[in-house]
């Protein structure tokens, strides 16, 4: 018995170790994103991993960290590049800081709603932005993502038909340059915040509100600390799946499309999933006891839109771009 169990033990063993050899020899793919888990593009990764698991079994290490746990919200194009992290969605904010032409995509009322953005994508000029933003950064864009359109949320109710009602009103934003300028386009006081704080922030009254798709404030459980929604549609918002160049490089040609079509899987599980959502989630908010207003949307699409075309921002924009974009139907 005693021999029995000696030798169980180094089948044990045995069996074991073939697999901690066959880890390391994997393909490591760290995700990090702020996404909460039961968002649709925190879900997606569930997707992206299943989708290489099967295509590809045993060769890559898929690791979601979600949250905002691994990397903080907006260091991940630096995490990715300094070789600390392989996969991210980032956002058009996130690429305009090193891609000051990618600026278009963050401007409120130039994509008009999820079909414009996905032709605009899947044409030239998304060819030529992916490109643009590929050759000059370290990662590479594999697909965009339809974040949804994005509404302004408010901790207490307030008749809001014009951007002259959000005076004064501390609206949260992420923090960076073109986020404070849409926050304050929509003529409220921006306040930058990181995602992981706003629920506090809105709680506790530090910001009066803060703006997001729908599926994200149910999703992020921001309407038990909000009492009202102004749709205003203000930005039909996208964010890319990126990986890290240094990662991307090391892949033969099989892998590399085998990552692109799970991350193609991932998205088009988001889109399909969101789109469903925001068509019919206005109800939950109104069981939830919120009040949900409709403004004056073109006279917030006239403000933002002069506030864009006199900005420091549109100066970076490819010339002709902004009408090429409008001709996309
Ligand atoms: C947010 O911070 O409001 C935002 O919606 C910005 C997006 O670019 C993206 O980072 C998103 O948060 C996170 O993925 C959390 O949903």
């Amino acid at each position: 018995a005693l021999l029995a169990a000696a030798c169980a033990g180094v089948a044990t063993a045995a069996a074991w170790l073939p697999t901690a050899v066959q880890a390391q020899t994997k393909t490591l793919l760290r995700i990090s994103t702020p996404a909460v888990p039961d968002d649709w593009h925190g879900r997606m990764w569930t997707v992206f991993k299943d989708a290489l698991d099967k295509s590809a079994p045993g060769e890559f290490d898929v690791q979601i960290n979600l949250n905002a746990t691994l990397f903080k919200q907006g260091t991940e194009p630096a995490a990715m590049a300094r070789g600390n992290l392989e996969l991210s969605s980032i956002s058009a904010f996130d690429i305009a800081k090193q891609v000051p032409e990618f600026s278009i995509f963050t401007a409120g009322y130039v994509i008009r709603d999820p079909a414009h953005q996905q032709k605009v994508f899947a044409g030239p000029i998304g060819t030529e932005m992916f490109k643009l933003a590929t050759d000059k950064m370290d990662v590479t864009l594999l697909t965009p993502i339809y974040l949804g359109t994005r509404q302004v949320n408010l901790r207490d109710v307030k008749p809001v038909k014009t951007p002259a009602d959000l005076k004064g009103v501390k609206l949260r934003m992420p923090g960076s340059k073109e986020w404070l300028f849409l926050g304050e386009a929509l003529g409220a006081t921006a306040t930058p915040l990181a995602f992981g704080e706003v629920y506090m922030g809105l709680k506790t009254g530090t910001i009066d509100g803060q703006d997001n798709p729908l599926p994200t404030v149910r999703a992020a459980k921001f309407y038990e600390v909000t009492k009202q929604l102004v749709l205003t549609n203000h930005l039909v918002d996208g964010i890319f799946i990126a990986i890290s160049d240094k990662a991307w490089k090391a892949m033969s040609p099989a892998q590399q499309q085998k990552v692109s079509a799970a991350a193609a899987a991932a998205a088009a599980f988001n889109n399909e999933n969101r789109m469903k959502e925001e068509a019919q989630i206005v109800d939950f908010f109104k069981s939830q006891g919120l009040t949900v207003t409709t403004p004056d949307v073109e006279a917030f699409r006239k403000h933002v839109q002069a506030a864009y075309a006199s900005s420091d921002i549109a100066k970076a924009w490819p010339k002709g771009l902004l009408e090429r974009i409008n001709n996309t139907r």
